[in-house]
């Protein structure tokens, strides 16, 4: 709700800037007492302009298409599955370790002690998603497993001389 609220302000006031921008655009048209040469150059760097302004334009299009990002599409209707983690020296502690593949989970991360670096990681070492775990605070990430298998969850941000062995372990399980 509040990410579909900034997406709507932003939206407006980058109307806002185009519509200005447009109307001075438009205002600096009028060149006629100019020498010839002068006035050639300006028309070919309006072309350019305009053809800049359209490329922008067509790449903007094309990515901000995307958003809200799949990864968070459903995380208001709770279709999602909710997973409470918390970081101590020097484990995680999880409320399910188990997930359904192509289901989102929401992990609620947070600490009890000191910062630290909430790492999932798949079979072969590959980082798949990270946020940190601090006290007092919850950060929300919510992630989509695409295959079964065994996921790692490894400490991202040193946090004590065993900060090494904070690993914990984390199964997805096919529907
Ligand atoms: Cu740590």
């Amino acid at each position: 709700m509040v990410q579909h609220i900034a997406w709507v302000i932003t939206l407006v006031a980058m109307g806002a800037v185009t519509i200005g921008f447009l109307w001075v655009a438009a205002g600096a048209g009028n060149f006629a007492e100019y020498p010839g040469i002068v006035q050639k150059a300006y028309r070919i760097r309006k072309v350019l302009f305009i053809a800049l302004l359209a490329v922008s334009g067509g790449v903007s299009a094309a990515t901000l298409g995307d958003l809200p990002y799949a990864a968070t599409h459903g995380a208001e209707s709770g279709k999602f599955q909710v997973i409470d983690a918390v970081g101590a020296r020097w484990q995680w502690e999880l409320s399910a370790d188990r997930a359904v593949v192509g289901q989102p989970v929401r992990f609620r991360v947070t600490a009890t002690d000191v910062t630290h670096g909430f790492g999932i990681y798949d079979e072969s070492m590959r980082l798949l998603a990270q946020t940190q775990a601090m006290p007092g605070y919850t950060n929300v990430l919510t992630y989509t497993f695409r295959q079964a298998g065994r996921y790692r969850l490894l400490c991202l941000e040193y946090c004590g001389v065993a900060h090494h062995g904070m690993m914990g372990e984390f199964t997805v399980v096919d529907r």
